[in-house]
């Protein structure tokens, strides 16, 4: 059986654990470390797939959440998956809807069985098993689809970590099983296992021992310090295998980058571009801007002065602030395109780094210019 994803080492980074590297996919060649934009919905908030090409994107994220919700994954079947629902020719990794079901809906009732909620568009009381969960994820037809785990809150104590670890590798192992398409859709398993470097192991080892063909770390950037976080990573990186592909999960802050990346991290997925995209915050090379501050009701600048995307090549603050205020739906277009060409852009120079063994002198220059301290 060949696996539908590949990973291909193509340099290390002499400093550091970051290595530059490339996942082969049914849907295309992707260079690592990726930036994923996330699409929720099948869509990327306001972007046409057209758009996301022009941006270089070659994978987004999607939620089995969701679309099994609404419109429901028979409907998406039967415009040939994802693929040819939304039209985008790209990689698409579909997230499981564990997560998803702690942060959306209201009551749930987790057992090992899976989890008991109700949909958060009608109230109608639903249940996620591994079963279930695989049977949508095989309808939807990602390219990648991801287990059905839990993400415990932080702080958890260590007894309900334990349990709720147990559970996670049970149902890792459920899907395995209950994975229809495993030549078509490779399965990546979760690490969870909060902030306990014991139990982290574990789960990688567990993991491991199911030959998947890619692994991601869950369970961070869910309230605790970044620096425990970015403990937690340099711990767990290394422990997963070197021959395929890690995904850090729904991290994607510029210095959660940077330092995900330097302890051995080949994707990332964040709704923070576009998110805050739609409230009129974009980011440049030196730090975050509000475009909606007066001071910005005059300015016939580009958002970006150094940025080589269409927006800042077209249009100047003053402009996109003016629809912004009017409510323009141009105005969350505008911001929305140029944030994910900021992170994608990013990405790419972080890879250039990597082969250029400068990946490092790199992370000083961006961290001097966006105003970061620390590290
Ligand atoms: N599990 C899943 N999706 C996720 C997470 C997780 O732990 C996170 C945590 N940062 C984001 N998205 N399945
Ligand atoms: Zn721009």
């Amino acid at each position: 059986m060949t696996a539908p994803v590949r990973y291909e080492l193509i340099r290390r980074c002499k400093d550091t654990n970051a290595r530059r590297g490339r996942v082969t996919t049914p849907h295309g060649v992707i260079e690592t470390p990726v930036f994923m934009p996330v699409g929720t919905q099948a869509t990327v908030k306001t972007m046409a797939p057209w758009e996301l090409e022009e941006l270089g994107a070659k994978i987004i994220l999607s939620n089995t959440y969701h679309l099994h919700l609404r419109p429901g994954e028979d409907i998406v079947e039967r415009a040939g998956g994802l693929h040819g629902f939304m039209n985008w020719s790209g990689a698409v990794l579909t997230d499981s809807g564990g997560f998803q079901v702690f942060s959306l809906s209201g009551l749930r009732k987790i057992t090992d069985e899976g989890v008991a909620f109700r949909s958060h568009i009608d109230g109608s009381p639903r249940f996620f098993s591994p079963e279930s969960v695989m049977a949508i994820e095989n309808a939807l037809g990602a390219d990648i689809i991801m287990q059905i785990d839990e993400c415990p809150p932080y702080p958890a104590s260590r007894e309900y970590l334990r349990t709720s670890l147990d559970r996670t590798l049970n149902w890792a192992k459920r899907c395995k099983e209950a994975h229809r398409r495993p030549e078509e859709q490779a399965l990546f398993g979760i690490v969870q296992g909060g902030e306990h470097l014991d139990m982290r192991r574990e789960a990688a080892e567990a993991l491991i021992d199911l030959d998947l063909p890619g692994y991601a770390i869950g369970g961070l950037s869910v309230g605790e310090p970044k620096p425990l976080m970015y403990e937690v990573l340099a711990h767990t990186t290394p422990l997963l295998p070197a021959d395929k592909p890690r995904y850090l999960m729904g991290v994607g802050a510029p210095d959660d980058l940077f330092e995900g990346v330097e302890r051995g991290i080949d994707m990332f997925d964040c709704v923070l571009p576009t998110r805050i995209a739609r409230n009129g915050t974009v980011f440049t090379k030196n730090g975050k801007v509000v475009l909606k501050h007066a001071r910005y009701k005059d300015d016939f600048s580009p958002i970006d002065e150094s940025c080589s995307c269409r927006v800042c090549r077209t249009f100047t603050k003053a402009y996109i602030r003016h629809l912004l205020k009017a409510e323009e739906i141009l105005g969350l277009r505008l911001t929305s395109y140029h944030n994910v060409h900021f992170l994608l852009k990013l990405m790419e120079n972080i890879r250039i780094s990597i082969e250029q063994d400068r990946f490092l002198e790199f992370k000083r220059e961006f961290y001097q210019s966006y105003g970061y301290t620390g590290q």
